[in-house]
């Protein structure tokens, strides 16, 4: 089978049957039915709807119940772009201009209300809580700033909330609960869905979805950049424990090896070498499987992982990889294939 589609199928089913043998109400709660529910109420209240997207998955993220909502006044926002820009200041300017249209339209209108929606751990949390925080509100009404809660589980916020982020108009933003597409879809959606944190890492596992990610990685381009850190560029050598041998320019450079961003760099060094010394062909199912396996092993030592038994050392490969791979720390990656118009 071609290595890509084995890979793009596989989370996508194990999170199928995951949601086939807990009932349809485990993927689409109870809970985010009624938020459902509350959003479409509030829809017809609301001037503006943002509906937020994960960058990396423009396509696979959208929040699809707003189709049945044809004339919704919206706008996409592809939040996670920090791989490309983080300007909120920028974001609150295009906003403002998209109010006034809308208050040219209706005079009367001295409020106005944005709602922010979107699936699970796109961000629309934080992104509440960027607006709120540069929004041009008084210095009074800065001092009682308040918060919606940004954590990397998805499904956190569980009800709907409103955060003022400007003045003149008064400018209100709510943030909602996540609401995912009420049927399970397709093998790859699920699977795009699960590497980048909309579902739960448990029902796929931590380990199949670093074993994703790291076949992305090597069926791509980005790891080509950090050839200039390569062992054999940089005078550096990994030795029988996992640490690293530095070169004498290496060693003025790096002063120590305490640091994060050395263990990131090693990482990124480590797979490298991986890839690009790998003797297979990467398009093969099976011999991407064989590179991976090879990953996993290198990587226990790069993270210092105590020996333990393969699962347990396996499960922190994982995390640590995937965690890595969601702060942008390996590499940026666009999983759906968005037409150039
Ligand atoms: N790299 C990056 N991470 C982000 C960005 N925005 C949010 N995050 C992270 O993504 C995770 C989820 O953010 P939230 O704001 O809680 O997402 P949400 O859409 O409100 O999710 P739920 O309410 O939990 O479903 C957190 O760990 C954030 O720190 C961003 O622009 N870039
Ligand atoms: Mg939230």
């Amino acid at each position: 089978m071609a290595a890509r589609e084995r890979v793009f199928g596989a989370i996508g089913k194990s999170v199928k049957a995951v949601a086939k043998s807990r009932g349809s109400e485990w993927w689409y709660t109870p809970h985010m039915a009624a938020a459902a529910r509350a959003i479409e109420e509030r829809i017809p209240l609301v001037d503006l709807i943002l509906e937020v997207r994960d960058a990396r998955i423009p396509l696979s993220s959208e929040y699809l119940q707003l189709r049945k909502i044809p004339s919704a006044c919206r706008i996409i926002v592809l939040n996670k772009a920090d791989l490309a820009d983080r300007s909120q200041t920028k974001f609150l300017t295009f906003l403002q201009a998209r109010v006034r249209e809308l208050k040219k339209k209706d005079d009367r209108a001295h409020v106005i209300t944005l709602m922010l929606v979107g699936i699970p751990n796109v961000g629309k949390s934080a992104l509440a809580n960027s607006l709120h925080q540069v929004g041009r509100i008084s210095a009074a009404e800065k001092g009682r700033l308040k918060h919606s809660v940004v954590t990397p589980q998805p499904g956190e916020t569980k009800s709907i909330s409103s955060l003022k982020i400007a003045s003149h108009p008064n400018i209100f933003v709510l943030d909602t609960p996540s609401v995912l597409p009420p049927d399970v879809i397709d093998d790859e959606v699920c699977s795009k869905l699960a590497v980048t944190g909309a579902i739960k890492d448990s029902v796929a596992g931590e380990i199949n979805l670093a074993e994703y990610f790291l076949s992305i990685l090597n069926l791509g381009e980005e790891y080509k950049k950090w050839a200039k850190l390569s062992s054999s560029e940089a005078g550096v050598a990994l030795t029988g424990d996992g640490s690293l041998s530095l070169g004498k320019k290496q060693k003025k450079k790096y002063p120590t090896d305490h640091t994060q961003d050395f263990i990131v760099n090693n990482v990124r060094r480590t797979l490298f070498d991986s890839v690009s010394s790998f003797g297979g062909c990467t398009e093969d199912g099976e011999d991407l499987a064989r590179l991976i396996q090879g990953e996993f092993e290198v990587l226990q030592k790069v993270f210092h992982l105590p020996l333990e038994t393969k699962e347990c050392n396996y499960s922190r490969v994982a995390i640590k990889l995937l965690n890595l791979y969601r702060t942008g720390r390996l590499g940026h990656y666009t999983l759906d294939h968005v037409p150039c118009n």
